[in-house]
């Protein structure tokens, strides 16, 4: 396969960019009455205006010459019908057929995986409605209250997102918490006020070994048993979501209890698998069942709609544009609503581990930069803190702007005043402010500077109709698939994470060696830290 920066579509897209370059955004739109509605898109439900990038038709075009080039159809048809494609972890990659319809077909290793997955989301249905009606009982007879989701990374992120960003459809007479750090502050504090009696225990870890779920969950069960006094309340205060039912079985979870999933759901891909369960218990059923929709229609959408009308396409391929054309290092998810408060860390888990990667398919090291740093916080909260770095600074940073047209919580004018500051600060980005226009309103000369706005910094806005479960799965759904667009133009593996490896590793040899006075032959500065650490302890 030809190196990306050697396809002609790349090399048409470099002249390209050069001669745009100096393009301002308030030029672009001044040429074209109608660009911002031309630049836009619906599909699903979700509507992009992309018209505040700095592009022309002719950007679009190339483009997508660049996608058809690197074959992005065939990569997608390859995801769905359950190739490897996760090559060095030799897996499928199909946490599409975690939102495949009851009767239909996904096979993977000559299997359909999709009688499986739907038998899987009975017995969770089945099980969250016994708990949400009080029918499970707890080891004394009381009905469950509090719900703590022990997970990390993959099992935990998607999870706490999704529970915050439908918080209100959640049940009000039941809590859920989330513990994923090793810290012992995170479990010590989500257990503080709760009653063990009344409290479930979600063991969520596809493997079943990792250090610091297995260590939470270890302690979970100290603090169950010190109450209740009797092993037998394990099975019910603790279910399991794995893979691994070995493990969860000698770890003394009833495997009756255990929901399982399957290699080919990679762990920042899961939250729509059992790992999800935590937001099935919060939504019920059928709000996780809106949510799968959601998602389904993403992706039938990604799966066939023409690249020039193809929402995660298209937002893969601006990305790619500003990263490779205009050396572009981070891109700002800003949601204008409260209830994705944790959207962006949970965007920054699905891009960065997916393409946070210098190797190509071929094994090869890329000549080009890959990955975005993502990063943000809800607004209008971030307006107050890090816009003056977008709109000052002296990067480039695109932004994705979120918003939604109705409002969960109307309260007299707080909507109209969110948006106004959503569509305000799309405007500035783009349109900035000129010295002239600074001049006119009487400043003194020196401080002209100060208050001009260069303008010219990219957005795209995304608008839903209204923050439900089957919107949330959409959002999800748009952004993976992005991931998968760019992953694709970069011609990198997406789906496994090989960086994580090296320091847990060296965790677990350090960890002794700070419980022991053992010789030390690490780095001196690895050494002297260690010493220090031995002498405190
Ligand atoms: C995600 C990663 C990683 C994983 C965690 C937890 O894609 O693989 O974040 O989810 O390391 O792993 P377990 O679910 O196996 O505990």
């Amino acid at each position: 396969m030809p190196s990306l920066t050697t396809r002609p579509a790349y090399l048409a897209l470099k002249a390209h960019a050069d001669a745009i370059r100096n393009q301002h955004l308030r030029d672009l739109f001044a040429a074209d009455a109608k660009r911002g509605e031309s630049l836009t898109l619906e599909a699903a439900g979700v509507f992009l205006d992309y018209s505040k990038n700095r592009v022309t038709a002719e950007t679009m075009k190339l483009l997508v010459n660049l996608a058809n080039e690197c074959d992005l159809k065939g990569r997608i048809e390859a995801m769905f019908t359950g190739e490897k494609i996760n090559k060095t972890e030799n897996r499928a990659v199909l946490h599409t057929a975690l939102r495949a319809p009851k009767g239909t077909t996904v096979n993977c290793d000559g299997k359909n995986v999709v009688p499986d997955v739907h038998e899987t989301l009975d017995r969770m249905s089945a099980f969250c409605d016994r708990v949400r009606s009080g029918d499970w009982k707890g080891h004394t007879g009381k009905r469950i209250k509090s719900v703590v989701n022990i997970g990390i990374g993959g099992s935990d992120l998607g999870p706490v997102m999704a529970y915050e960003a439908l918080r209100k459809y959640s049940a009000r007479d039941m809590q859920f918490r989330f513990v994923s750090n090793i810290d012992g502050t995170d479990i010590a504090e989500a257990t503080l006020d709760l009653d063990p009696a009344e409290t479930l225990f979600i063991v969520a870890s596809k493997t079943f070994t990792t250090q610091e779920t297995i260590t939470n969950a270890t302690t979970a069960r100290d603090w169950l048993l010190a109450a209740l006094k009797d092993p037998a309340a394990v099975a019910k205060h603790f279910v399991a979501l794995s893979t691994n039912a070995e493990v969860v079985r000698k770890f003394g979870i009833d495997t009756a209890n255990m929901f399982g999933f399957w290699d080919w759901v990679g762990g920042r891909y899961s939250m729509d698998s059992a790992i999800g369960l935590s937001t099935m218990l919060a939504v019920g059923p059928q709000g996780f069942r809106d949510l799968l929709a959601g998602f389904r229609a993403m992706d039938e959408h990604f799966r066939t709609a023409p690249f020039e009308k193809n929402l995660p396409v298209l937002m893969g391929l601006l990305s790619v544009w500003y990263v490779n054309f205009f050396g572009a290092e981070t891109v700002a998810i800003l949601p204008y609503d409260q209830y994705l408060k944790r959207f962006p860390a949970y965007l920054q888990q699905l891009t960065m581990e997916s393409n946070g990667k210098s190797v190509t398919l071929e094994n090869t090291s890329v000549d080009y930069a890959t990955g975005s740093i993502y990063w943000g916080e809800p607004g209008t909260n971030g307006q107050h803190s890090f816009y003056q770095l977008i709109h000052q600074g002296t990067r480039l940073i695109p932004c994705d702007f979120i918003g939604f047209l109705k409002s969960l919580n109307p309260l007299g004018s707080h909507h109209d005043i969110l948006m106004a500051n959503l569509f305000a600060q799309s405007e500035a980005l783009a349109f900035g402010k000129t010295a002239e226009q600074v001049k006119a309103e009487g400043h003194p000369d020196w401080l002209v500077p100060h208050r001009t706005f260069a303008g010219n910094r990219p957005s795209n806005t995304v608008l839903l109709e209204k923050l439900d479960a089957g919107a949330l799965g959409k959002l999800v759904a748009l952004y993976e698939h992005i991931v998968f667009t760019q992953g694709a133009i970069w011609n990198i593996g997406s789906f496994d994470q090989w960086g994580v490896e090296l320091g847990k590793v060296l965790a677990s040899k350090i960890l002794p060696e700070l419980q022991s006075a053992s010789e030390l032959k690490h780095d001196s500065s690895t050494n002297a830290l260690i010493r220090k650490y031995r002498a405190a302890r």
